[in-house]
């Protein structure tokens, strides 16, 4: 079903996914119509483990209107069907969950535990979430003397970040193939290798072809001329907030739907009466699962100021475990590196105490993008290390008088997209966490449910993926009238 153009050297790399010098379009891997290629490097190792095309708009149109073509055979397709396709994906994903893992820890560095547990499972999770969506939701309603018909948006382009590299393409793919919708994607320049292992995936499920297109390239080049083609009636992007901005702007000029993940500064809001060493524990620990590399991390601790003292001691003896190379994968880039370390030197010029870590590269590594895990103290809300998204490895420690204190603070950011709130009991937590303008919270701790909505308030962004919430994303209503 996949063969073509490009050819795979898949498993020659320790289980790695080598990539193909191809892009995948209309049912096949096809040679680009240029030449250009971006080369996929080992953030770990600085060596390139891959290569793959850099598309251009030409590979682009040639993808939407594949795209096109295929969309009335698709929409047309019973939902027991689609959802057919979609649970046999769901377990050719399971089948290869090494393979996956092995990829994404390759491409993106992620420690090998980390790639299985989150990078390999949380997509198959969320693939097997909208399986089941696709069979059961009601695409079709009665509503007093109407019915209702709840339709595919058309095609759809989504546009990919790198710091989940698999799992920000299921949570847009997967709905939107539930829907009836067909699908363009441009993946993040840094981690295509597991994307393009995902189109295999999609072809050996059964999936049509022209149904789910995939182009890789760079950002301003195939990824604006997707955003900006006519031929795409919505354009689902995961990344930057710069870069979002900019989409919705076109997407508005264009009249079409849009949906925008974007960045985030959570709170992590510990109430007087919680468990202090755990929330704290916790709070760490969702911040340096994937260096720091999470749109919904934790990244401002904030604590009462009477125990304020006591929450920086455990934060700062805690950090030590976090030994970058085994525990803590690098980021993504040198880029990236650079950004985040620029970061922790500002922290240091705004004033604020760094308790653990800095800015310099961790001992003993002179290979490999790698951050020291910070903590910083003594840090004032409006500081930039407060303020802006870092990305990296890096929480702040943020004192407040009371609750109202704690609230303004927690809702004092330009984002929204996640956070948590520790109490002594869940009533009081999530009381303070009706209060919060933020997407996600979780409450005492929290498990990962693919079911639930996830996405933003203010400008974390517009829309929401994950369950029905990011179905509906992909679904436009018509009503009929009787
Ligand atoms: O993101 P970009 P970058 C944040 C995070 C990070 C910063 C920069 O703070 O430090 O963004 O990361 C494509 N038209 N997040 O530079 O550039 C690009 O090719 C269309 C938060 O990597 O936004 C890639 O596929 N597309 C975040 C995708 O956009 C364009 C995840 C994201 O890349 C484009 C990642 C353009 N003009 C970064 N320019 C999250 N919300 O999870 C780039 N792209």
């Amino acid at each position: 079903v996949a063969g073509g153009a490009g050819g795979a050297a898949r498993g020659s790399g320790g289980g790695i996914y080598r990539g193909q010098e191809a892009v995948f379009v209309d049912g096949r891997w096809r040679p680009a119509a240029g030449d250009g290629t971006i080369d996929v490097v080992d953030p770990a190792t600085e060596q390139v483990i891959g290569r793959v095309p850099a598309g251009t708009a030409l590979d682009v149109d040639t993808a939407v209107r594949a795209a096109r073509t295929a969309l009335p055979g698709w929409a047309a397709t019973p939902p027991a069907e689609r959802a057919a396709v979609l649970a046999a994906a769901r377990d050719l994903l399971a089948a290869r969950r090494e393979e996956i893992a092995a990829t994404v820890s390759a491409e993106l560095g992620a420690p090998p535990a980390f790639a299985t547990a989150v990078h390999a499972d949380l997509p198959t999770a969320v693939m097997a979430s909208y399986a089941e969506l696709a069979a059961a939701h009601p695409f079709e309603e009665r509503v007093g003397n109407s019915r209702v018909l709840q339709e595919p948006v058309g095609v759809v382009g989504a546009i990919t970040p790198w710091n989940y590299p698999l799992h920000q393409i299921v949570a847009k793919v997967a709905p939107a193939l539930a829907a009836g919708c067909t699908v363009v994607l441009k993946p993040a320049e840094d981690t295509p290798l597991v994307a393009q292992l995902f189109a295999d995936i999609l072809a050996a499920a059964g999936l049509p072809a022209g149904v789910f297109n995939l182009v890789t390239g760079l950002g301003p080049v195939a990824g604006q001329a997707l955003a900006e083609h006519p031929g795409v009636d919505l354009v689902s992007f995961t990344g930057s907030t710069a870069v979002g901005r900019q989409i919705g702007a076109t997407a508005g000029a264009a009249v079409k739907r849009v949906a925008l993940e974007l960045g985030g500064k959570s709170a992590n809001v510990i109430l007087p009466g919680a468990d202090l060493a755990r929330a704290v524990n916790v709070g760490l620990a969702n911040v340096f699962a994937n260096s720091g590399q999470t749109c919904s991390a934790w990244t401002r601790m904030l604590v009462d100021a009477a125990r304020y003292d006591e929450a920086v001691a455990i934060a700062a003896a805690a950090t030590a475990k976090y030994v970058p190379g085994d525990r803590l994968g690098p980021v993504v880039n040198a880029r990236q590196r650079d950004r985040v370390r620029g970061y922790i030197r500002r922290g240091q010029e705004e004033g604020a105490r760094i308790v653990a870590g800095g800015p310099d590269a961790p001992e003993g590594m002179e290979t490999g993008y790698y951050v020291r895990p910070t903590v910083f103290a003594d840090v004032r809300p409006d500081m930039a290390i407060a303020q802006e998204e870092i990305f990296g490895p890096v929480v702040v420690m943020i004192r407040y008088e009371d609750e109202e204190d704690a609230l303004r603070i927690a809702n004092g950011t330009v984002y929204g997209l996640a956070g948590a709130v520790w109490g002594a009991d869940e009533e009081s937590a999530v009381a303070f966490a009706r209060r919060m303008d933020t997407g996600q919270v979780d409450i005492n701790g929290g498990r990962f449910n693919p079911l639930a909505p996830f996405g933003g308030y203010k400008q974390s962004g517009v829309g929401r993926e994950l369950g029905a919430h990011g179905l509906a994303e992909y679904l436009q209503t018509k009503s009929l009238q009787f």
